[in-house]
């Protein structure tokens, strides 16, 4: 495939309900997307960086940045390109994940559209539709908290997944067992606001049956996390520490965690993110599907990955609306607590150009 040029526009969309995690609260969403022109077809790859390095140390102003002065430079170089080059082509430069995956996706997207493949049969996809869950943010009271769990039961969501730091962990758990019952698949995300020394308080979780804790300590501890692992009955998961297939294999090998959270551009792209999910099933430990409040563009690729034999557990894969009044592309809608994965070739969607223009806040050409 010979490269024409790649697109960067930026978009700024207001989510629906703010969103407060351990480490902040997002309002709205900065997303920077990826258009990759050749002379076949386009693609598109959306990049997951937010607007401030808090969830990783990307931010998408740098994303811009790298892609611009680096990447999109490194495969002009390339006479011929698919999408496996990419990211040999994209190694030389450390780290940088989120900026590779939209640049590998977009060109990958290009590549199916150009041979009339879906990305979920391109990736080993096995199912048609994908089980949903939905993460309910931090809440200013464990009231309102139970409101916005019952509204997402009753749009049928599959899993909740509560946000947590501390002094706001033990008691909304409670809560949400107590009002909805010990049979609601739930889960818990602290996106590393705990240190080993609240092993003990974190063991305060055991009897409420969580399917897991996600990503308790800090993304470097390893170690802490298997001294967790040992202490707490409930499973834990990974997600900010799982940087590529060969943490994953260090981790679980280790004793850090016994299931994996899965998100594309924290690995660097899809393909990365495929070779994860196969180095877990090997070793017989579940993986899920994350999300970073991806638009329609990075939901659709999302939704194919989960599709793959090992995504065992419902994924953050939540509808359109869960997000946003008005998606770019057309809504993704949950039936039944699914979300149906895309079958046209690549991610099997567009954007609506009159959305897409609506939501735009500037676009860059890079030829090549
Ligand atoms: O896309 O539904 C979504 C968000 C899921 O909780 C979610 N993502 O750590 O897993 C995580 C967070 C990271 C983004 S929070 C702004
Ligand atoms: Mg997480």
């Amino acid at each position: 495939m010979k490269l024409t040029g790649v697109e960067l526009r930026r978009i700024r969309m207001p989510l629906v309900a703010p969103f407060r995690t351990s480490f902040g609260t997002e309002s709205r969403r900065e997303v920077l997307l990826l258009r990759v022109v050749t002379a076949d077809a386009e693609g598109w790859g959306e990049c997951v960086a937010m607007a401030e390095p808090r969830y990783s140390a990307e931010y998408v102003d740098a994303a811009a940045d790298v892609l611009r002065r680096f990447l999109v430079p490194a495969l002009a170089e390339r006479q011929r390109l698919d999408a496996s080059a990419v990211a040999p082509a994209l190694a030389p430069f450390a780290g940088h994940r989120m900026a590779k995956a939209a640049l590998e996706l977009a060109v990958l997207d290009a590549e199916l559209r150009a041979e009339g493949r879906s990305l979920g049969h391109a990736l080993g996809a096995v199912r048609d539709r994908v089980p949903c869950g939905v993460s309910v943010g931090i809440m200013g009271s464990v009231a309102e908290l139970l409101d916005a769990v019952g509204g997402y039961l009753d749009a049928g969501y599959v899993r909740i997944k509560l946000k947590i730091e501390p002094g706001w962990d033990v008691e909304p758990v409670r809560a949400v067992r107590e009002r909805f019952g010990d049979d609601v698949p739930l889960q818990v995300d602290a996106n590393t606001a705990y240190t080993l020394a609240d092993a003990r308080h974190l063991a305060r979780l055991d009897p409420f049956d969580l399917l897991l804790i996600e990503q308790p300590l800090a993304e470097d501890d390893l170690l802490g996390h298997v001294r967790l692992a040992r202490i707490i009955r409930t499973p834990v998961c990974l997600d900010e520490s799982i940087t590529s297939a060969r943490a994953a294999a260090a981790a679980i090998t280790l004793g850090a965690c016994s299931i994996v959270n899965i998100k594309p551009g924290r690995v660097g792209g899809y393909l990365e993110a495929r070779r994860i999910h196969d180095v877990c099933a090997a070793h017989g430990v579940p993986v899920w599907a994350g999300g970073m409040l991806e638009t329609g563009l990075g939901r659709a690729a999302n939704v194919a990955l989960a599709a793959l034999p090992n995504f065992t557990l419902p994924g953050d894969t939540s509808a359109s609306d869960r997000y946003y009044r008005t998606d770019v592309t057309p809504p993704f809608v949950l039936d039944g607590g699914h979300l149906a994965v895309p079958t046209g070739p690549g991610i099997g969607v567009d954007p609506v150009p009159a959305e897409l223009d609506a939501v735009t806040t500037s676009t860059e050409w890079l030829p090549l």
